[in-house]
């Protein structure tokens, strides 16, 4: 893609009344405009000024001579900015009108709007940043959770790029080689031509894959995980979400078929943002409001990434716990806990593992009444989405970026490919086609292969002044 030669400008902070707003520009024309709209009692122009500093002054339509804000103003000079690109910065008084007005008074002078993330996309072109640095900026103003921000930052760091870097570089080694191989006629290849290069790319692949396993982890720290509480009547459901948000939420009552409707409510766990549904309880039932209160559970189950089916422990599985089990069955959820509720009651019945083995693994016994077990409940939910994929959170890179997970299983698979087109001794040629295709695909990621229409779409999830 071509390097941009006209100068963009944007609102950078967000619209509304604020102490201060900011209004920002990059682009060769940037410091001729700052020449024309800054004035202070400084007599040299503002181009002339040290890059980064920070001057107070006043800005002013040079057509109309209107006084339209006292600023403050920072110039940054290329390359050294966030851009590449000459840059500055006016911070203005943040009421919505001054700050709207400063910015038609720059797009006057000649700069044009920028569009989202086109500051961003500069820094891309400039060389400033590869692709996936550039994406976790997005994904750091976008962090809701102290681990997403984590993340983000890591990946911003250059963390995801230097590894990708690692194993691009030693896949080059390995497609020079072969290149060098292209010309001898295939008589004269060496036996076991490829041995050692098949170790290569499986150790490469490992990597991919390891990084792969934690895209997983990762969709959960960025979307949240979908929890859904169910079971029959009574047996504690709302009680159970009371619990972990640690207030009131639901209504509890000692009548069974309390909650009619689904009640949704997010909780950050170990920074992983989980959002637990209380549901109607399963029954079968002529009245219509628990009727679609049921069906709303089962919708619920549906759209869950776990579920939670919640036991009255304290008396013996029923037909309406089986009435439950069925329904898990219908539509076979990938994680399920069992919740042996009311374990501060005496006797507790042996409960029939079989009947649930195929559905749940883990049965749980904790008291939504006194918070016994509640905390080892949720050390197992965070251990559930982590299931071991990444064994410390703090120290893991963890993929968070779909783009970034499809494109990784697009170069594992062409790595695959080439592993057995060495395998089965194909020639040099037909090795490193594939070898190529992977590289593409891990040059996607970062950026060094891309089309123009598709960093369009990267930048257009930014925000507009970004
Ligand atoms: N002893 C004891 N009682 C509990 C416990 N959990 C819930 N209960 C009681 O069981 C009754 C039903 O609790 P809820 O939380 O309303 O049960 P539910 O599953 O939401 O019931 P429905 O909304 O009617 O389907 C209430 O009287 C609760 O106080 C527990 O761990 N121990
Ligand atoms: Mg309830």
């Amino acid at each position: 893609m071509p390097i941009p030669k006209d100068t963009i400008a944007a609102i950078s902070t967000p619209l509304g009344e604020g102490a201060i707003g900011i209004v920002r520009l990059s682009g060769p024309d940037t410091y001729k405009i700052a020449d024309r709209i800054f004035s202070d009692r400084h007599p040299e122009p503002f181009s002339q000024r040290d890059s980064y500093q920070l001057y107070h002054g006043f800005i002013k339509n040079p057509q109309t001579a209107e006084f339209l804000d006292e600023v403050l103003t920072t110039g940054m000079k290329a390359p050294g900015t966030y851009t590449g690109e000459d840059m500055l910065e006016i911070n203005a008084h943040g009421g919505i009108l001054v700050i709207q007005r400063i910015l038609e008074l720059v797009l006057q002078e000649g700069a044009r709007l920028a569009e989202p993330g086109e500051f961003t996309k500069r820094a891309f072109l400039n060389g400033k940043m590869d692709l996936a640095q550039a994406e976790a900026v997005a994904d750091l103003i976008r962090a809701r959770t102290d681990l997403a921000k984590k993340c983000a930052l890591q990946q911003l760091e250059g963390g995801l790029s230097c590894k990708l870097k690692v194993i691009a570089s030693e896949l080059l080694d390995i497609l020079a080689e072969l290149e060098a191989h292209i010309d001898f006629p295939e008589e004269e290849l060496p036996p076991q031509l490829y041995e050692r290069d098949i170790q290569r790319i499986e150790s490469s692949s490992r990597i991919l894959e390891d990084l792969l396993l934690s895209a997983r982890y990762g969709k959960a720290i960025r979307e949240g995980v979908r929890v859904a509480i169910i079971g029959k009547p009574n047996a504690g459901k709302s009680s159970l979400l009371n619990r972990f948000l640690e207030e009131p939420r639901a209504i509890v009552t000692e009548t069974p078929g309390t909650t009619r409707d689904t009640i949704t409510e997010s909780v950050s766990i170990e920074g992983i943002p989980f959002l637990f549904t209380d549901t109607a309880g399963i029954r079968e039932t002529s009245d219509p409001i628990e009727q679609e209160g049921v069906r709303r559970t089962e919708a619920a189950i549906t759209k869950a990434d776990m579920v939670l089916m919640v036991m009255d422990s304290s008396q013996p599985l029923d037909s309406q716990d089986e009435d439950v089990l069925d329904t898990l069955k219908k539509y076979a959820p990938s994680a399920c806990l069992g919740i042996l509720n009311k374990s501060d009651l005496l006797s507790h019945p042996v409960i029939e593992k079989d009947k649930f083995q195929e559905l749940i693994k883990t049965l749980v016994p904790l008291s939504a009444l006194t918070g016994e077990g509640i905390k080892e409940l949720k050390k197992l939910l965070v251990d559930t989405i982590k299931q071991g994929e990444v064994t410390d959170a703090g120290g893991e890179l963890i993929l968070t970026n779909v783009r970034h997970a499809e494109l990784m299983g697009k170069t594992l698979a062409d790595l695959q490919l080439t592993r057995e087109s060495m395998s089965s001794n194909l020639s040099p040629e037909l090795v490193a086609a594939d070898l190529r295709e992977a590289l593409h695909h891990l040059g996607e990621i970062t950026g060094e292969y891309i089309t123009g229409d598709l960093l369009n779409r990267i930048f257009s999830r930014f925000c507009i002044g970004k």
